[in-house]
Order: C-alpha cells, then sequence, then structure tokens
C-alpha cells in the first residue's frame, strides 16, 4: 500500500514528503512560527459514461484528485458581451476574471502540451476556453485539437463555449471527437438573460435587449440538443449573480436535466472594480459561499452538481487547484518536440486504478460506519490536500481547502475555499492567516498533515478544530473520524488531537 502511494507521486512528479498509507506516519514538521460526478453517481452509470469521465477531472469529483488538465490560450475573439467580463482579460465563463492568459497560435499550443504531457504523465484532457470563446475562432480551435489528437491519442478534447455559434459546428466537433463540451448558460428567460448580456453579434448584425437575449438562449439550446443527440458530454456553467439569477438557477437546473446534460457547474460571480467589468464598476456583488451553498442544496432534484470548479485561467496547466503553467512559458519550452513516454503514462494509470479502488473501499467503509452509528450532527471540514485524494499538506502551505460536508448520509466534496500560503519562508504571515480564517467562514474541522502551534492556536480562538492525526490518510475515512472526534464519540481521537 505505502510502496503505491511513493511511486504515485514519484512518476506524477510531485515535490514534496512521500504519503504515509492509511494509519501511517506523520509528515515531517512544519518550520512555519508565528509572524460531480460522486463516486456512489459514477458507479451506477452506464460503462461507456463512466469511461469517458474516468480521467477527466472536471466531470468526476473523484478523477480530479488524480488526473491535470490543461487550457491553451488559442481563441481571443469572442461574439457577445457579458456584464461580468472585461476582454482584457480570459473569458469569465470558464476563468477568473483578473488574469490575462498568454495567447499561443495553433503550433505553439501544440508544441505546449508536448511539453506538459513529457513532463506530467496525469495529463489527461486538453480543454480549450478562451481567452476569448473557443467557437468564435473555429479555424484555430480546432486545426489546434485535430494537431493534438494525432500526436496524443489518449488525451481527451474539451471545449468552452457560450454556445452562440455551437450550432455551426457541432458536426466539427463531432468528427474530431470532441468528448466533452461545457455552455454557459445563466438563464432560461430572455428578459433575466437580457440583463446579464448587453449584446450579442449574430448574422453579421449587433443585437442587444431582449431580441439578443432571445437568440443566445435558441441557439444555445439547439447546440446543446445537437451534442447530446451525438452522444457528447455537456455540462453547463452558469454564474450565479445574487438578484440577477440566483432563484432562476433552479429553473435552469430542472431545464438541463429535460435536455439531457451530464452536469450543471453553478460558479460564483466574482466582481471586483479593479477587473473593470461592468458589474465590478456597479457595484454588483458575488455570493458568500454560505449563499452558494444554500442554492446548491436547493437544486438536489435536477441536474447532477459540480462543486469542485476551481474557475481556472484560460491558460492553466495541473491538477484542478493548482496551476503549474509557469513551468511552460515559450521561453522554457524546448525548440525540439520533447518525446511523451506512453508506457510511462500507462504505468500512471495503473497505479491510479489501483489507489482508487483502496480509498474506494476505505470510503465505504467510512460510510458504513457513519450510517450505522446513526448521528445527527453535520460537520463542515476543510482539509489540505496535494492531490491523491488524501490529506497531505501542511497548513502554512495550502492555496486552498478542499470542503467536505460529513453526516450520516457520509462523506461528500461540496467545494473548496481559497487561501494564500500562510508559511512565508519559514515565518508565517498573521494578515494572512487572518484572512484564512475569513475564508473558512463556517467551517468547524480542519484536517492537514501538520501546523504550527501558533495558526492552530488562532484557528482555536475563531472556533475551528485542528486535526493532524489524520496525515496521510484518504479524506473521506479521515473526515468520518473527525466527525466521530469532533463530537465526542470517539474520545480517544480528541484526546490525543
Ligand atoms: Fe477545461 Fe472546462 Fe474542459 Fe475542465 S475547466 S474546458 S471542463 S478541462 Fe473545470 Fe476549470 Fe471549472 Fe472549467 S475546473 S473552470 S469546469
Ligand atoms: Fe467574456 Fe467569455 Fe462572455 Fe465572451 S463569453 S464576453 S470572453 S465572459
Amino acid at each position: 500500500m505505502q510502496r503505491t502511494v511513493v511511486s504515485l507521486d514519484a512518476i506524477a512528479g510531485r515535490a514534496g514528503p512521500a504519503r504515509a498509507a492509511v494509519g501511517g506516519a506523520k509528515a515531517p514538521a512544519c518550520a512555519s512560527a508565528c509572524g460531480g460526478a460522486s463516486k456512489a453517481v459514477a458507479n451506477e452509470l452506464p460503462p461507456d459514461i463512466q469511461a469517458k469521465i474516468a480521467d477527466h477531472p472536471c466531470y468526476s469529483d473523484e478523477a480530479h484528485h488524480y488526473f491535470a488538465r490543461m487550457h491553451i490560450a488559442v481563441a481571443p475573439a469572442c461574439n457577445i458581451q457579458c456584464n461580468y467580463c472585461n476582454r482584457k482579460y480570459d473569458c469569465a465563463n470558464e476563468s477568473r476574471p483578473g488574469v490575462v492568459s498568454q495567447r499561443l497560435n495553433p503550433d505553439q499550443a501544440v508544441a505546449k502540451v508536448l511539453a506538459v504531457a513529457a513532463e506530467m504523465p496525469q495529463l489527461s484532457v486538453v480543454g480549450i476556453a478562451g481567452p476569448g470563446d473557443a467557437l468564435a475562432n473555429p479555424s484555430a480551435t480546432f486545426e489546434t485539437f485535430e494537431r493534438i489528437a494525432e500526436a496524443l491519442p489518449d488525451i481527451k478534447l474539451c471545449l468552452s463555449t457560450n454556445g452562440l455559434a455551437l450550432p455551426d459546428h457541432v458536426d466539427a466537433i463531432k468528427a474530431l471527437d470532441i468528448s466533452h463540451v461545457t455552455v454557459t448558460l445563466n438563464a432560461v428567460d430572455p428578459d433575466i438573460a437580457a440583463k446579464i448580456y448587453p449584446w450579442i453579434s449574430f448574422d453579421r448584425k449587433r443585437w442587444t435587449g431582449r431580441a439578443a437575449a432571445e437568440i443566445l438562449l435558441a441557439r444555445q439550446k439547439e447546440g446543446i440538443a445537437a451534442l447530446v443527440a451525438a452522444g457528447v458530454l455537456v455540462k453547463i456553467n452558469s454564474v450565479l449573480i445574487p438578484g440577477v439569477n440566483d432563484d432562476h438557477l433552479v429553473e435552469v437546473n430542472a431545464e438541463v436535466q429535460r435536455w439531457g446534460v451530464f452536469l450543471h457547474n453553478v460558479m460564483p460571480l466574482i466582481s471586483d472594480p479593479a477587473h473593470g467589468t461592468h458589474y465590478g464598476l456597479t457595484g454588483q456583488r458575488g455570493p458568500t459561499p454560505g449563499e452558494l451553498k444554500d442554492l446548491q442544496d436547493r437544486l438536489g432534484g435536477g441536474a447532477k452538481l459540480m462543486k469542485h470548479c476551481r474557475q481556472c485561467r484560460a491558460d492553466a496547466v495541473g491538477l484542478l487547484g493548482e496551476d503549474r503553467n509557469a513551468e511552460f512559458t515559450e521561453d522554457r519550452i524546448e525548440a525540439e518536440a520533447p518525446s511523451v513516454d506512453p508506457v510511462k503514462r500507462q504505468v500512471y494509470r495503473r497505479l491510479v486504478a489501483r489507489e482508487r479502488a483502496d480509498r474506494q473501499a476505505a470510503s465505504a467503509e467510512a460510510a458504513h460506519h457513519l450510517a450505522a452509528a446513526g448521528t445527527d450532527e453535520s460537520l463542515l471540514v476543510a482539509v489540505c490536500t496535494r492531490g491523491s485524494g488524501r490529506v497531505n499538506q501542511h497548513f502554512g502551505h495550502a492555496s486552498e481547502f478542499q470542503v467536505y460536508e460529513v453526516d450520516g448520509d457520509g462523506v461528500r466534496l461540496i467545494g473548496h475555499r481559497r487561501a494564500s500560503h500562510y508559511c512565508q519562508g519559514g515565518d508565517g504571515d498573521d494578515d494572512v492567516l487572518e484572512h484564512t480564517i475569513a475564508a473558512l467562514e463556517g467551517i468547524s474541522v480542519v484536517l492537514t498533515s501538520k501546523i504550527g502551534r501558533c495558526p492552530r492556536d488562532r484557528l482555536a480562538e475563531a472556533g475551528i478544530t485542528v486535526f493532524e492525526d489524520f496525515a496521510g490518510q484518504y479524506i473521506e475515512p479521515a473526515a468520518a473520524a473527525a466527525l466521530r472526534a469532533f463530537t465526542g464519540s470517539d474520545a480517544a481521537i480528541a484526546r490525543s488531537a
């Protein structure tokens, strides 16, 4: 067991100490000082769908612990205007506003994909998600995909679009075997859509108001229906805009389920005057984590929800939640294309399969114990993890926390909270710590492989209990044990924490 984990780390080129197996030794001490589709659902899916999502980090929350995606920024133009977008930055439909990607031509994009694949056997998906709209730049988008498919046939191709041009390109999407398509759909009511899109460009004309919204919604619906009929897995992204479409997203979720989409991803609006967007400049706020969760809880009966989206940038590289793009800038990519070792990629997949089976068994056992205990308690647990579905990161090194809900029904990933590294060159940053505590609003427990005394005490003052006992363990059984310890039903663990 332990050998499997170490090998996964080694082959994936992940830095840091090897993780311990379940119940194994803790990671070395920290130097910091003061200063989508769940497993249960996935297993019920037809085998062909299971195969499509098994290594797609966005379509399977389990896969996102093991597999990486990369975006190639070959699509600069856009054919609509969203009120949450400033064209200086990337497409905010699949991207955090306020960051700019380096634009690539198809030659540069293919060279970059080969460089990343040579380095990262965990790369399983290449997506085009901007920086404008993939289908407003069809030549560059499809040429790039075609060449990647030739060079790396085991890579899945993924595309994100606002949907306006979608009906015109379904045949090309099928022909190139682009297996996953995301359409951003913020409303199904044209009056609500008109509040989000000031204009669209269609049929060589600029349209505004309700007329623009009607065209966009009709084209989105037509394109999605054609993709579903063609067997392409469709995900819907919706930006949650408080006071504009929050209640309406319940209707959107039910409607897209009727259309046969696979997944619905509700993303919080990120709004900041510094981004220069209409919403940012007019004071439209984004939702709080609590508002996002409340809405997701109301969407339980419609299309399945993706809850692990990181709103990554149009040139993101790596596991969701990490961004290794800086390692693959143009000046670092060698002129001669590196050779991608297919054996290394196969070995990585075999190791992941073993690790997943082991983790699933441990998670099922934890869920069984939770159900048998019949607890009425519910807990939000924030986990420091570097991947592989384990508690394996020091608190001071975390740039995000994965958030799990634990109760008698089991352990479920419900989202993440962003943070900055608390540990700055061996010293803790008090301002960062206060921001982290604010970001952990509503969280009762933090699971980490190590934390310094001062941040632990400050978190305790804020009402957050920290456990280091589960270092190296799988997240689900660790979170289940944390619930028992937190509620006092496992006094032994509580005493030792
Ligand atoms: Fe990229 Fe999007 Fe494909 Fe994923 S992202 S094109 S489906 S490979 Fe994923 Fe990033 Fe969220 Fe997008 S976490 S923003 S949902
Ligand atoms: Fe911006 Fe993307 Fe909307 Fe186009 S589709 S306006 S790039 S957010």
